[in-house]
C-alpha cells in the first residue's frame, strides 16, 4: 500500500536556465550519466502532446498488432519515463531503465540540449511529437490540476503566462519544439505532429513502422489504427493512468484522456490570450520554418 504522504506537488528549479521539476534537478547528475544502449528507441515530447498515445502506437508495432502483449502493464511501467525521479518505494524510470531488457524505449519530456549525451553517441533513434502550442497548454493546465506531483498551476491566465514564458515544468514549449526540429536533419529523428496523427491516423502510423523497419499488412496497420483511437485508449485501462492512486493522478478532477482534440484550446483561451500568445511565439517560429495547425 502507497503512502499518499509521499505525493507532494513539486517546485521549479533550472538547470542551464530550463525550469524543471526540483525532483529532477536534484538527481541531475545520475540522469546526465543515463547510459543509453543502441537499440533504445526515444519518444521525446513535450508534456501533454500525444507522449500515450504514440506510446501505444510504438508498442503496437513492435509486438505486430499484438494488444493482449501491449496489456501487459501500464503505459508508465512498459516505458521508462527517465527524468521523472519518485520517492523510494516508487520506482524511478531511471532505475527501471537499468533493469529492463532490450530493446527498451523510453519516454522524456527533456529539452534537446538537456538530453543525457549517450543518446546521441549511440545514435538512438528517436521519435518526436510536437502539438501545436493552444491545445498543448490547455492540456497542460488540466493535468497540473489532476496529477497531484505537478506544480500548483494557479489559475489558467496565471498559467497561461507561465507557459509562454516557460516558467512551467521542462521549461519553454517553444524552444522545446524549436530545439528537436533544428536536430531532425542531424539525427535519426522522426518529427511527428499530434494534428496529423488526428486528420490521418494509418498515415502517421505509417510513417512510424517505417521509422524503426517494420513491415505490417495493411489489416494489422488498421488494427493499429483501431486500438490507439482516442476513445478505446479512454477506455483502456493499460493506457489512461487509471490505475494509479487517486492522490497521484485524480481523473475526477480532470480525466488524463481528456478531449483529445485539436481546437479545444477555443473553448478556454480568450482573443486577448490568443493573440498573446500569437505574439510571443511568431517570430521564433517564422525564422524556424516550424508550421503548427491549431484546427483541423
Ligand atoms: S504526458 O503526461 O505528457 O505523457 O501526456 P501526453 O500523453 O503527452 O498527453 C495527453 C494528451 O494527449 C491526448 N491523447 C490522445 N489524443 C488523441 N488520440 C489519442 N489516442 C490520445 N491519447 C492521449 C490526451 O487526451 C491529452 O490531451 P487533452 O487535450 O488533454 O485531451
Amino acid at each position: 500500500m502507497m503512502d499518499p504522504s509521499l505525493i507532494k506537488r513539486a517546485t521549479l528549479m533550472e538547470i542551464e536556465g530550463v525550469s524543471l521539476n526540483d525532483d529532477t534537478v536534484e538527481n541531475w547528475d545520475t540522469l546526465w550519466a543515463f547510459k543509453a544502449r543502441p537499440d533504445d528507441i526515444l519518444i521525446s515530447t513535450y508534456p501533454k502532446a500525444g507522449t500515450t498515445w504514440i506510446q501505444e502506437i510504438v508498442d503496437m508495432i513492435q509486438h505486430r498488432g499484438d494488444s493482449q502483449k501491449c496489456a501487459r502493464a501500464p503505459v508508465y511501467q512498459r516505458f521508462p519515463f527517465i527524468d521523472l525521479f519518485l520517492p523510494a518505494p516508487l520506482v524511478s524510470g531511471i532505475d527501471e531503465a537499468g533493469t529492463m531488457p532490450s530493446p527498451r524505449t523510453i519516454k522524456t519530456h527533456l529539452q534537446l540540449k538537456l538530453l543525457p549525451p549517450s543518446f546521441w553517441e549511440q545514435n538512438c533513434k528517436i521519435i518526436y511529437v510536437a502539438r501545436n502550442a493552444k491545445d498543448n497548454a490547455v492540456s497542460y493546465f488540466h493535468f497540473h490540476r489532476m496529477n497531484k506531483g505537478m506544480p500548483e498551476p494557479g489559475t489558467w491566465e496565471e498559467f497561461l503566462d507561465n507557459f509562454i514564458t516557460g516558467k512551467v515544468a521542462w521549461g519553454s514549449w517553444l524552444d522545446h519544439v524549436c530545439g528537436w526540429w533544428e536536430a531532425k536533419d542531424r539525427h535519426p529523428i522522426l518529427y511527428l505532429f499530434y494534428e496529423d496523427m488526428k486528420e490521418d491516423p494509418l498515415r502517421e502510423i505509417k510513417k512510424v513502422a517505417k521509422f524503426l523497419g517494420t513491415q505490417l499488412t495493411d489489416s494489422l496497420l488498421n488494427q493499429i489504427v483501431q486500438h490507439t483511437a482516442f476513445e478505446s485508449m479512454k477506455g483502456n485501462p493499460m493506457a489512461n493512468y487509471s490505475t494509479l492512486p487517486d492522490f497521484i493522478m485524480n481523473h475526477t478532477v480532470s480525466p488524463f484522456m481528456r478531449k483529445g482534440l485539436v481546437g479545444n484550446w477555443k473553448e478556454h483561451f480568450t482573443v486577448a490570450q490568443s493573440e498573446r500568445l500569437d505574439d510571443a511565439f511568431a517570430e521564433k517560429l517564422r525564422s524556424s520554418g516550424l508550421t503548427f495547425r491549431t484546427q483541423l
